[in-house]
């Protein structure tokens, strides 16, 4: 397959109201997308959803458009990459910038599907109809506002789980009362690297809540640090930020960092590789389960196809965006019932709304 054109966009969503982490908060949804259209004229388009400043990981949206658009694109525009071996192996030269790649790869994932008629799903190796996905709930400012944003979204939505976002100060006195109220909810904390090992107390005190697990509780980049938390409490740890590939998800095995793997496929440089670390943790006797940025539904519905493969086993974070987003992109809502949702149900949705693609479209560029 030969890249004839390639372009950038940038797409920007309204929330429903700001979302706040132990990284800091959201006010709108800036989402980068590639463009990437073969010599036959298909048109592929990948989503990557990042940040628009570098909190979660370094990378941030500034830096993917200035790599796309003067590094990586002009470089594909007339090659042949006959597979997405090729492609990735091209990419390999770059270190790190896994969101950029990721792009550029679902992209290119979507030309092959299109191009033969498949599903992402089957070109990955899927195979469940069916997947679960769960709700991840922000913060408020303070505690108690946390807990009526919590409950709220818990009564409204009535989810499978619940991923209750925690950070320094809004805590163990939170999620113990979110625990009294909902004592048969699954319930699950994301920290988002706020803490340190010298909040190991309140780690302590969240391993008495009988949590499905606590989410990158220390440093974006660390391993060893949680791995020596992993030993100390009963409560499984699950790795978000510092599983950037399939290496650092071996380095974790190996070390005992995590029981179970938020896989990202942005963070982890794309759909090859989430499968592939999948795997891996299926071998070791870890699970996995799909992790999410507040995607649009585009990147949603390739999330969707991703954790339909067997060893995506945990409920997975594919928050609809009628939980977030004001509005959205796609061709119609995301069908979802009592937490599942069926994959082939979400073929029909991959397509723009091109009215609100032109609507929310801030930014674009052709390369080449
Ligand atoms: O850490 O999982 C995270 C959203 C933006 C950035 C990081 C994270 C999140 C979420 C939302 O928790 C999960 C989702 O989009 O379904
Ligand atoms: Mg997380």
């Amino acid at each position: 397959m030969t890249i004839a054109h390639a372009s950038v966009f940038i797409v920007t969503l309204p929330l429903i109201s700001p979302f706040r982490t132990g990284f800091g908060e959201l006010t709108e949804r800036e989402l980068v997308f590639v463009k990437l259209t073969d010599s036959d004229g298909v048109v592929g388009y990948g989503e990557s959803a990042n940040l628009a400043v570098p909190i979660y990981e370094p990378e941030w949206n500034g830096s993917m458009v200035l790599l796309l658009t003067r590094h990586i694109l002009p470089a594909l525009i007339g090659a042949d990459i006959p597979s997405v071996d090729a492609l990735t192996s091209r990419l390999s030269v770059i270190r790190g910038n896994n969101f950029a790649k990721a792009a550029v790869e679902a992209a290119y994932w979507h030309l092959v599907s299109q191009r033969n008629t498949k599903p992402l799903r089957e070109l990955w190796g899927g195979t469940k109809q069916v997947i679960p996905a769960a709700i991840s709930i922000g913060l408020g400012t303070t505690e108690e506002e946390s807990v009526a944003k919590a409950k709220d979204a818990i009564d409204r939505y009535s989810p499978v789980r619940a991923k209750l976002k925690i950070r320094p100060g809004i805590d163990v006195g939170y999620i113990e009362r979110i625990r009294n109220t909902y004592p048969n909810l699954p319930i699950m904390v994301d920290a988002n690297a706020s803490y340190t090992p010298n909040n190991v107390g309140v780690m302590r005190a969240l391993d008495r809540l009988g949590l499905v697990m606590i989410e990158q509780p220390y440093a974006y980049n660390d391993l060893a640090d949680h791995a020596s938390l992993a030993r100390s409490i009963q409560t499984p740890v699950c790795l978000d930020e510092s599983i950037t590939s399939y290496h650092t998800a071996e380095e974790a095995i190996a070390l005992g960092a995590c029981s179970i793997f938020n896989i990202k496929p942005q963070r982890v440089g794309g759909y090859g590789e989430a499968a592939r670390i999948s795997r891996l943790a299926g071998a070791h006797g870890a699970s996995a389960w799909c992790g999410g940025m507040i995607e649009s539904g585009w990147g949603q519905i390739f999330n969707c196809n991703i954790a339909t493969l067997p060893d995506f086993t945990f409920e997975n974070d594919i928050c609809l965006t009628k939980w977030y987003l004001a509005d959205d992109i796609i061709a119609g809502a995301i069908p979802e019932r009592h937490g599942v949702i069926d994959v082939a149900e979400t073929d029909r949705l991959l397509s723009f709304d091109q009215e609100k693609l032109t609507r929310y479209r801030t930014w674009q560029t052709d390369v080449g």
